[in-house]
């Protein structure tokens, strides 16, 4: 099959690119099944819907967010933390899909973490304009795991910093498919996303969503 000169999608052997020590991303590791998360995602989504949620400083958050898995991350005025049930509900948060689970063992191995088994997966829905500021991960129980982050729909600019917050952070562009894996020396760096540019995105329209697996518990 020829390649037009203009198609971005990874080759299916693109060695992973290295954004600082145990930090690699896998471009377009997620593509063959991306269709399949997208639906599993939806179906999570409609049991347990995206919110808004308010940080300990009082500033409602403007990307949207859930869970799914045993853990589900949630922030109030109280608080960071890991919880069995939904706020929302007061029910567990939907089981984790079997697509999720070996998809998130399949890139963490790929990236020489073998073994990795999620018990939370965050779910982030980023709208045109919306943006993550720069923060750690540091909720989660199992500090030697890695945070495994797969990337669907439009576009974006992933901000990576260093250990500090005023270390100035690099820019990395995640397209539809890319999967990220970080652990090691580079878990607890700082690292956002930078305002959401518009656009039409063949299988999700005007958003990106984005799934972050954990082993929080
Ligand atoms: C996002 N990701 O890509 C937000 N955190 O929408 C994260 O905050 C993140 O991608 C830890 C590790 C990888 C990530
Ligand atoms: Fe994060």
């Amino acid at each position: 099959m020829s390649r037009s000169l203009f198609d971005e999608t990874p080759l299916p052997d693109a060695p992973p690119e290295r954004l600082a020590p145990g930090a690699l991303l896998l471009r377009g590791f997620a593509l063959g099944e991306a269709q399949a998360l997208v639906q599993a995602a939806e179906q999570v989504m409609a049991r347990a819907p995206p919110r808004h949620l308010v940080t300990p400083g009082g500033r409602t958050m403007s990307v949207g967010m859930t869970n799914c898995g045993v853990l589900g991350w949630v922030s109030s005025r109280t608080g960071y933390r890991y919880d069995r049930n939904d706020p929302l509900s007061g029910r567990p948060w939907p089981r984790m899909p079997d697509c999720f689970a070996e998809l998130a063992l399949r890139a963490a191995a790929q990236a020489g973490f073998a073994g990795f088994r999620p018990d939370a997966c965050l779910i982030n829905r980023y709208a045109p304009g919306t943006r993550l500021s720069l923060h750690q991960d540091r909720d989660e129980g199992d500090l030697s795991a890695p945070i495994v982050s797969v990337s669907l729909g439009l576009p974006a600019v992933f901000l990576f910093g260093g250990a500090q917050r005023h270390d100035r952070p690099a820019r990395w562009h995640l397209a539809h498919g890319d999967v990220a894996v970080w652990g090691g020396a580079s878990r607890l760096a700082f690292h956002g996303i930078a305002p959401l540019a518009d656009g039409d995105h063949p299988s999700l329209g005007r958003q990106r969503i984005n799934l972050t697996f954990r082993r929080a518990g």
